[in-house]
Order: C-alpha cells, then structure tokens, then sequence
C-alpha cells in the first residue's frame, strides 16, 4: 500500500496496530541523532509517539511531519509503542528554531516569557492540557444544563451601563457615544428568564482590574446560569451542585491523560457541599485561625482557610459561604432579613470560582434598591422595564472558567488557563 493510501493513524491508537505499518501525521515535537540513527517524538492531538529511523534529515522543531513505519512494541517508548520509520516526509517545514524549547518548558519556569511566546508554547503538552480540560469542562456544563432544561443564550458584549458596579469597566467609543466591554451577561441573562425560565451563557467578559494577581484576568470566560420559579437560592446552589458532579464526571471520564500529566486529582463533589453564612465564616477563621477578619468580604487568605477547614473536617474541596451583606453584593441582590442578600460564594480549593443568589423581581423592589446604591435609574431602563411584566422569583450563578480549570489542576496563575490571557500588561499575542 502506498503511503497516501494509508489512513491516518493517531499516537493513542498505536496499541492497536501493533506489527503493521501505519501512517502518522503531527508536529516534530523532539529529535536526537545519534550517529546515524535518529529519534523523533511525533505530536498530534492526541498524544506523541516515538519514532526512530536512520539517515533521515529531520527539519527544525515544530515542523509538521509525516512518518510511515511499523508498530513495535518498546516498554520505554512513550505509550509503550515505538514506530520504525520507513519513510518520511515534511508537509511544512518550519523555518525558524522555536524561541522556547516545547518539550523542556515547565510551569513557571520564565512564565513571562512562555506568555510573550504564547503562539508557539501554547503547543506544550502540559499548556494544551490545561485548555483541553477547560474545552470538556465547559462541553459538560452545557450538556449538563441542557438535561435540565436550560436553553443557550447570546448577549451583547458592548453594552450602555456596567452590570456590576465598580470601577471596572473599559469604555469604549461607540460611534461617538460612550460605551463599554460587557462585566456580565447579568442583566440580560435575567431579562431571559422571562423567554425560556432556563438560560446559560458561556462568552467571555470584560473586566479593568488594575492589578495584576494570580487570579484575575481582565477577560475571562463566564460560565452563566439562570433560573426562574424558585423557592430561593437554595435551588440554585442545589442546582450547581449538580452541574459540578458532571462536570468531573465527564472529565474522569474524557481527561485522565491531562490530569496525569499536571499530576492533579478530580474531587469528589459532595452530594450535598457544606454551606457557611459569611457571618460564621468569619468567626470561624478568626477563631479557628486567628485571622483577622476585615473588609465586607472574605481576603484571599481567609478564603484559603475556609476552605482549609472543610478539606479537614469534611473532606470537601467546596464550600458554599451564604447570606452576604447588601453592602457586599450588587443592586439586584435579592434582600434577606436585616441587611443580607440570598447571595453566595462558592469557594473550591481555597479561591472563589463563583458568585451567585436570587435576585430581586418585584419591580418597587428594584427601583428601591436601586435608588439605595445610589445609581442613575435612567442608565438601567432596559432592564428594570422588564419587571413590569410578571418577572417570575428566579436566581443563577456564574463560575469563572480559568480560577475553575486552575484550580482543578493545580495551576498557581488564571493566565495559564486561558490560551491568550489579557492581563494588566498584556494585550498581546
Ligand atoms: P462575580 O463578579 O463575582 O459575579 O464573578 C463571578 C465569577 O467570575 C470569576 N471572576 C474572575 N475570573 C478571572 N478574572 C477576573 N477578573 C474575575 N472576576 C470574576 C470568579 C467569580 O466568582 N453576575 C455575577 C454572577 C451571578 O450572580 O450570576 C458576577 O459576575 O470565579
């Protein structure tokens, strides 16, 4: 059979074609010659392969490459299979070495550089693990919310008014008019509730930190959610406790490979996770811990010990931490008794991946809350209309998709979790 007859066989199916030719395509990930005889690691999507042949001129790194041989069986091989090469072929060569040596790059190791290099690194294998784990997480929880009944929506990204208060948001121009990069689909994924009850998003957001911290990003993907006729925010916690078990369901099932390699481990989702209010939480961590607590919110290291606390205690990586102050949440928080909302946190591995609660839908109710926060009324008439027309009690939640895939696999910084990261200082590749 002639090599372009040949199907194309991928790295991870090599067990199954031992004692036969096949023809492998990818990158050329390594290379050694040793005198004569000449060692190539073959990268596709779905793995790498070993190859060895002789008198063969190898390209530079990176090339994409074709090798024809057969399958031997080679215990030392990755995989466990290793491919003598019969014939070889470059389909494009690559015309320059590599600024960073892709199969040497390790996590931290000049992550600056590794980031200004991002078109080329972003091929390691340890880098394109992290995006495949986020790839299935996001396939799970839209599967996931469609099994439920949730349908898909699509909101603007360049919107009139920010969403969640704060100084944070990009102007932009609008042909003459001011403008700004969509915080969240918040505002629209409510108005939705009122065409299809059960919506979900996922679009990246914007959002004008100024500061550069290991878990913000000034885009980053928003895994949106909401539902209407609920009882309170109990469903909606119930409800992404639910997504969360499929979620590392499928990705037990789809991402072994991935996790092996950044040696992390999926957590087990508790059937029902252990939930605080923000006021015990507090006392917990200054008591338990001595932390100081300040501030409206929970610091990073008070997030950090919490979550400590319920790994030791009760073998949970998630805490859901409830009951917010008004003062702590934004102006569509649904009110609770004194001065709380029915919002929550859910904390995981020692960071927020999640904010969410009941919002108000009485429209009195609205507009006295708005008026409470001290924001202009005529910049939300798009929104607050709505709740004229019979806005059912409803509540959702949103999960940052890189504090998510970080934390799953043991990744200390957001920006290796998403493949072109947009930071305080970075705007490209
Ligand atoms: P919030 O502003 O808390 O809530 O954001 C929700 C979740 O998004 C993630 N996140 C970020 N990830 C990376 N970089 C950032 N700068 C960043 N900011 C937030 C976090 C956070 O928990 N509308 C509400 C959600 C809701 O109530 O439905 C909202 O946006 O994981």
């Amino acid at each position: 059979m002639t090599a372009t007859a040949l199907q194309r066989t991928l790295t991870h199916e090599l067990a199954q074609f031992e004692g036969q030719t096949v023809k492998l395509q990818g990158f050329l990930h390594a290379r050694r010659d040793l005198g004569g005889v000449q060692f190539l690691v073959l990268r596709d999507v779905s793995g790498i392969a070993q190859c060895v042949g002789s008198g063969l001129e190898l390209p530079l790194s990176e090339s994409s490459v074709e090798v024809v041989g057969s399958v031997k069986a080679h215990p030392k091989a990755p995989g466990g299979f290793e491919v003598q090469v019969e014939s070889f072929r470059v389909i494009s060569a690559a015309t320059a070495p590599t600024p960073v040596e892709i199969p040497k790059m390790e996590w931290n190791v000049n992550p600056e550089t590794m980031l200004d290099y991002r078109v080329v690194s972003v091929r390691g294998l340890k880098e394109r693990a992290a995006l495949k784990v986020q790839a299935e997480l996001v396939a799970a929880f839209r599967d996931h919310l469609m099994t439920e009944g949730f349908t898909e929506i699509s909101t603007p990204k360049i919107v009139s008014a920010g969403a969640e208060g704060g100084a944070n948001l990009f102007p932009i121009d609008y042909f003459g008019q001011p403008a700004y990069l969509a915080q969240s689909p918040q505002l629209y994924k409510q108005i939705m509730v009122g065409v299809f009850e059960r919506v979900f998003e996922v679009a990246p957001v914007y959002r004008a930190e100024e500061h550069a911290t290991s878990r913000h990003l000034n885009e980053y993907l928003s895994l949106d959610v909401e539902m209407g006729f609920i009882e309170d925010e109990e469903d909606v916690m119930a409800l992404e406790n639910r997504l969360l078990a499929a979620i590392m369901t499928r990705l037990s099932a789809r991402c072994e490979t991935e996790f092996a390699l950044l040696g992390a481990t999926i957590p087990d989702v508790p059937v029902h996770i252990p939930r605080i209010t923000l006021m015990d939480a507090r006392e917990l961590v200054g008591d338990k811990y001595a932390h100081p607590v300040g501030g409206k919110d929970l610091d990073p290291e008070a997030e950090r010990l919490l979550c400590q606390h319920y790994a030791e205690t009760e073998g949970s990586d998630f805490v859901f931490v409830t009951k917010y102050p008004r003062a702590a949440r934004p102006f569509y928080a649904h009110p609770d008794e004194g001065d709380l909302t029915r919002g929550f946190d859910l904390l995981f591995r020692g960071i927020e991946i999640t904010s969410g609660g009941q919002r108000i839908h009485d429209h009195a109710m609205l507009m006295d809350s708005i008026a409470a926060y001290k924001l202009n009324p005529e910049t939300l008439t798009g929104y607050t209309e709505v709740f004229k027309y019979g806005m059912p009690p409803h509540g959702g939640f949103a999960i940052g998709a890189e504090r998510l895939t970080a934390k799953l696999l043991g990744i200390s910084n957001v920006r290796y979790a998403r493949a072109f990261p947009r930071d305080r200082h970075r705007l490209t590749p």
